[in-house]
């Protein structure tokens, strides 16, 4: 039985490649952060009690900042493949935060890089890395040779990330991957980034929970894919016969007024555009009410306007394709919000 360690195994991705390497038979070990709330809401239905004989999903404690942690569950596991998931990665927070961005997003990656070569371990290492390398456009669509042009605090530690993954490759002869994710999202999705904030508040409102929705830029355009079939092509990095670096994405783009119009319409609120700037509202046309407004604080210092991937290696090379369409996406995450919505409203009495 082959043995994957995951670091942000909480998170969206870490969830759905739990889930994949579980049904694919693997032992599967997560690092888990201390928190005062439980963070495990995403992996909860396939955690069983690690007193039973059968379980293949053990969590253990450890931050991507404490080297000790890392060493010790890396000597402990021995893990075949070791997939780095964990981040801060919040684009827009890293500009508040961007010491630690650092520290977790780039040097997160050297410490596990460095244990796997203290450890002597023959392992298979998976880097989490981002569109957000390629940031202020240089050509569309971006694929591996782009030059990078990161314009925030995350994307500059994931740039230290992909490189010095790809100075072990060099180095030590590491099978170590980059793969340079496109969004992805899922009803999964933390509750702060665009698409995720839209349809959760779009739900609300539907069912009268919530007035307005608060946005910022609705102009940038992004490659949005599924995170279900993304984690798919991670797996199939590491199955390949040489470690590289491939960009995963859908090779489609929309911007954010975009997909907020697909939401509101399934939802029965087609919406309408007035004003311009900071001054532009949303209307729904069905009641006349304003369902977004602009709030400058969710701008960026340094914004990505346009985010457009070219999948054709990874096709190519790992066999991989996209499934699920930018429709569908919407369908899925908007349908999700609407009935926690709808769960809710009945609490709500
Ligand atoms: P999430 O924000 O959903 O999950 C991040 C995970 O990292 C969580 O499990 C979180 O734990 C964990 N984490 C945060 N800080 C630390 C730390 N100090 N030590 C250990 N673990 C930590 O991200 P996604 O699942 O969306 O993304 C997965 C990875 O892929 C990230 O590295 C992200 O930067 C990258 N990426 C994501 C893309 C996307 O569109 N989703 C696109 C390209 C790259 P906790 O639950 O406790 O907060
Ligand atoms: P991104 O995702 O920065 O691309 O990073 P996010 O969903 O946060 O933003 C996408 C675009 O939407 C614009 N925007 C808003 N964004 C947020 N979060 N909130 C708003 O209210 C809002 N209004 C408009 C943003 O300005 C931006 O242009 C994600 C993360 O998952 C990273 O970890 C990952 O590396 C990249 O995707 C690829």
């Amino acid at each position: 039985m082959k043995k994957a360690f995951i670091t942000g195994i909480t998170g969206q991705d870490g969830s759905y490649l739990t889930e994949l390497l579980l049904s694919k038979g693997y032992e599967v070990h997560g690092m888990i952060r201390r928190s005062s709330s439980f963070n495990t809401g995403r992996i909860n239905h396939i955690y069983r009690d690690p007193h039973e004989a059968d379980t293949r999903l053990f969590l253990h404690y450890g931050d991507l900042n404490d080297a000790s942690s890392i060493n010790r569950l890396l000597r402990e596991i021995r893990p075949e493949e070791i997939y780095n998931l964990g981040a801060q990665s919040h684009v827009r927070v890293s500009f508040d935060v961007p010491e630690y961005t650092a520290e977790i997003d780039a040097l997160g990656a050297v410490r596990i890089l460095e244990g796997i070569q203290e450890t002597g371990l023959d392992t298979r290492f998976y880097q989490a890395s981002s569109s957000e390398l390629y940031g202020k456009v240089v050509e569309t669509p971006q694929k591996e040779t782009t030059p990078f042009y990161p314009r925030s605090p995350y994307a500059c530690a994931k740039a230290y990330a992909f490189y010095i993954t790809l100075n072990y490759r060099e180095s030590y002869n590491m099978f170590a991957c980059n793969g340079i994710l496109f969004n992805h999202e899922s009803p999964r999705r933390g509750e702060t980034f665009v698409t995720r904030k839209i349809t959760r508040a779009a739900a609300r409102i539907k069912l009268g929970l919530q007035d307005c929705l608060y946005l910022g830029n609705l102009d940038a355009k992004r490659d949005w894919g599924f995170a279900g079939d993304y984690v798919e092509a991670m797996w199939r990095m590491l199955q390949a016969d040489k470690a590289d670096d491939y960009v995963v994405a859908t090779g489609e783009t929309h911007s954010v007024r975009e997909f907020a119009e697909l939401v509101f319409a399934r939802l029965g609120m087609p919406l309408e555009w007035q004003g311009h700037g900071e001054a532009e509202k949303g209307i729904d046309s069905a009641s006349g009410k304003t369902v977004i407004e602009i709030d400058p604080r969710y701008f960026r210092p340094a914004e990505v306007d346009l985010l457009l991937g070219d999948p054709a290696k990874a096709r190519r090379e790992l066999g991989w394709e996209v499934k699920t369409s930018f429709p569908q996406l919407v369908e899925m995450m908007t349908d999700a919000d609407f009935k926690l919505a709808e769960r809710e409203l009945r609490a709500k009495g």
